[in-house]
């Protein structure tokens, strides 16, 4: 197999700096002799031939040479991102950012076949109906990739839709979309999906708040039905499958919860969610003031800190009602049974963070240019110590001073914080449009070393999230971080007025030189950024940043066998194999069980009648990797991608009639075009 070696050659110091010194003693020698380069190396020219014409820096060489991959070799991580509102998951490599694939997850996506046409697939995209309307879209943010003891496993991807409340599992082994849950409880979600460290459950917290159920209420009833969330979806490791039937959510007041985080090793069983618009601003008309400003008066909003354990425990004692039969505790209950804490967040949270020993909990305020760690210790004696005041709905609110471990100035509009390998943490500023490096507190780093900020890259324009390799596990990689920006502005040829979205490779393997850095300055310290990727999808969200190994160990090359069915990870009985192929007619329906091959489709003549109902099983037969062959009937919105070994089922009714040349969309054999046949449908 190609694959990169181990050490990557950039990260060999003395090979890097006697490569860099080399050019850069080349670019001196060239810029000393007239007409010279480096000496000749044959049609191209020698490097430094090109770093002088392109009148690079040795900076720039450098940035060059960490991201290069040589043909045929493969990246060291895979970032899966999230692909905002084009409702899909994006599989990036790291360092090279090169697509490998944008993964259909909420919008059905033709040359994966992903929604058109497929029976199993419908069923999938038809769970995600809201009451009976077909949504077909998705607004994803946050994926969370399976864990095992707080690392990534490599095995599931979790994705949500804030859009519409519903989260999606995909399976690694073979990078497709299994499985749609709509929340019955909210219309809106936001704070997910995360999963706990064994992924027991994977975690989708609410937003906007909606009576439970979404059902009417005017805004004037605002404090006394409107509620928050947050939903505990069951994961079934061995079906690779969320549960509905083993899950249930929390009752919470009708604050706005944006985006949680599961405890970790000391932490472990306990969840923890920033909130917005604890002033329940309810907008313009019904307030005189529009959100924008109502939810963002008082000076605190409130970070929720959950004991699952004991909701669990509350859940499997029946002590919940039901919301369209979906199990919720209420949220007298989970304050009764001492489930539920709130903690004052400063101005305009974003973000919470649980670093990789679980000890402490960063939060961000949009409006404080500080990031607030909360020491999950301190938390806990609070709570035995009932240091705390009710709020309006009686959830105790536990004393910000007892609780705060430190605060750091980080700059202007800090979100979302990532770690590494050596006691940083990286906190993405909005406003400043700046990725802030700092020093964690102990057991991280000690005394005069702690909490300091050690280092401010500019990333071009207003990053939203950061994804470090493995940052929000219990062992991050550190090496390298990804700045999601929300503009880019003039870093690309502009494609019109609609401009892609620019994510930033950053270099984060140097410690930092100096001790510390100016909050206003920017000093990157030690960082260096490597690559700018123009994203044309969707706005990204959340990324998280996987060891490619991890994968590779998992993910099949072909299907295990012959007449395999993705939907059920298992072999198909009734699939058509070679020398089953046939054709039959039982009253109206008509099923056909067709083989496709390099290069026909066995049968490939086809008649039924106007108005009969077609049922249509078609196996990839081929085994060859990358042997992939599509199948498109025109007039009948139907394309399928068969995947090596791979069967799919497809239903319809054959309501138009009419001559109709089917075909292979892959350019799969020098004979492709022929991989054709007719469906005849007689008036
Ligand atoms: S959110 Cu978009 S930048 Cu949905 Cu996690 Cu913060
Ligand atoms: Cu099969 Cu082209």
């Amino acid at each position: 197999m190609r694959r990169r070696s181990a050490t990557p050659l950039w990260r060999n110091r003395p090979i890097m700096a006697v490569l860099v010194v080399t050019a850069v003693i080349a670019l001196v020698a060239a810029a000393c002799t007239p007409g010279g380069g480096g000496g000749d190396n044959g049609a191209t020219g020698s490097y430094v031939d090109i770093i002088n014409e392109r009148g690079f820096t040795d900076e720039q060489v450098a940035a060059a040479l960490k991201t290069y991959l040589p043909s045929g070799e493969w990246d060291e991580y895979v970032m899966f991102a999230s692909g905002g509102h084009s409702g899909q998951v994006i599989a990036i490599g790291i360092p090279s950012m090169r697509i490998l694939k944008n993964i259909g997850v909420f919008t059905p996506e033709p040359w994966q076949g992903w929604g058109y046409g497929n029976v199993e697939q419908q069923a999938v995209f038809d769970a995600g109906n809201v009451r009976g309307n077909e949504i077909r879209w998705g607004d994803t943010h946050h994926p969370a990739l399976s864990e095992t003891e707080g690392d990534y496993d490599g095995k599931l991807l979790f994705i949500n839709d804030k859009a519409n409340a519903r989260v999606a599992l995909i399976d690694l082994r073979d990078w497709e979309t299994k499985q749609i849950v709509k929340n019955p409880v909210s219309i809106v979600d936001h704070g997910g999906t995360f999963v706990t460290p064994n992924t027991e459950y994977v975690i989708e917290g609410g937003q906007y708040a909606n009576p439970l159920g979404w059902d009417y209420a005017p805004l004037e009833e605002y404090e006394a039905k409107y509620r928050g969330m947050v939903t505990f979806w069951k994961v079934d490791r061995d079906k690779a499958r969320i549960d509905e039937s083993r899950s249930f959510a929390l009752e919470l007041p009708p604050y706005w919860q944006d985006l949680c985080d599961s405890g970790k090793k000391v932490s472990e069983g306990w969840i923890f969610c920033n909130s917005f618009n604890v002033e329940m601003a309810r907008g313009k008309v019904t307030d005189g003031a529009d959100f924008e400003a109502g939810a963002s008066a008082g000076e605190n909003d409130y970070l929720h800190v959950i004991d699952l354990k004991k909701a669990e425990a509350l859940y499997e004692a029946g002590k919940t009602t039901e919301v369209d039969g979906f199990p919720i505790i209420p949220l007298q209950t989970l304050i009764d049974e001492g489930v539920l804490y709130f903690i004052p967040e400063p101005k305009s949270p974003h973000g919470a963070d649980v670093t990789p020993g679980g000890e402490y909990i960063v939060v961000s305020g949009k409006l404080d240019p500080h990031v607030t760690i909360y020491s999950f210790d301190k938390i806990q004696k609070a709570i035995a110590d009932k240091n705390w005041e009710p709020d309006r709905y009686g959830v105790p609110v536990l004393d910000f001073d007892a609780v705060k471990e430190a605060q750091v100035e980080v700059g202007l509009g800090p979100l979302h914080t990532q770690f590494d390998d050596k006691g940083y943490a990286y906190t993405s500023i909005f406003l400043d449009s700046v990725v802030s490096r700092w020093s964690l507190g102990p057991p991280y780093k000690e005394g005069d070393e702690a909490w300091k900020l050690v280092g401010r890259i500019p990333i071009n324009y207003n990053v939203g999230h950061i994804a470090a390799a493995e940052g929000d596990t219990v062992s991050p990689d550190g090496n390298y971080l990804v700045s999601l920006n929300k503009w880019s502005i003039d870093r690309f040829l502009p494609p019109g007025p609609l401009l892609p979205q620019n994510l930033q490779l950053i270099d984060i393997d140097q410690p930092p030189i100096n001790p510390t850095v100016d909050v206003g300055g920017t000093d990157p310290n030690g960082m260096q950024l490597l690559y700018d990727m123009p994203l044309a999808l969707g706005e990204p969200h959340y990324a998280q940043i996987i060891k490619a190994d991890k994968l590779e160990a998992n993910t099949f090359e072909i299907y295990p066998e012959i007449g395999w069915d993705p939907a059920k990870m298992a072999v198909d009985p009734d699939a058509p194999v070679a020398g089953n192929e046939r054709v039959e007619r039982n009253g109206n329906t008509v099923e056909i069980w067709m083989t496709a091959i390099r290069s026909h489709y066995t049968p490939d003549r086809i008649d039924v009648k106007k108005g009969d109902h077609v049922i249509w099983h078609i196996t990839n037969i081929d085994l060859s990797k990358d042997a992939t062959h599509g199948f498109a009937l025109p007039g009948y919105n139907v394309t399928l991608s068969l995947e090596p070994g791979e069967t799919t089922t497809i239903e319809f009714d054959a309501t138009e009639s009419g001559t109709f040349p089917f075909y292979c969309t892959e350019f799969c054999s020098a004979l492709h075009l022929e991989m054709a046949g007719y469906f005849l449908v007689e008036p």
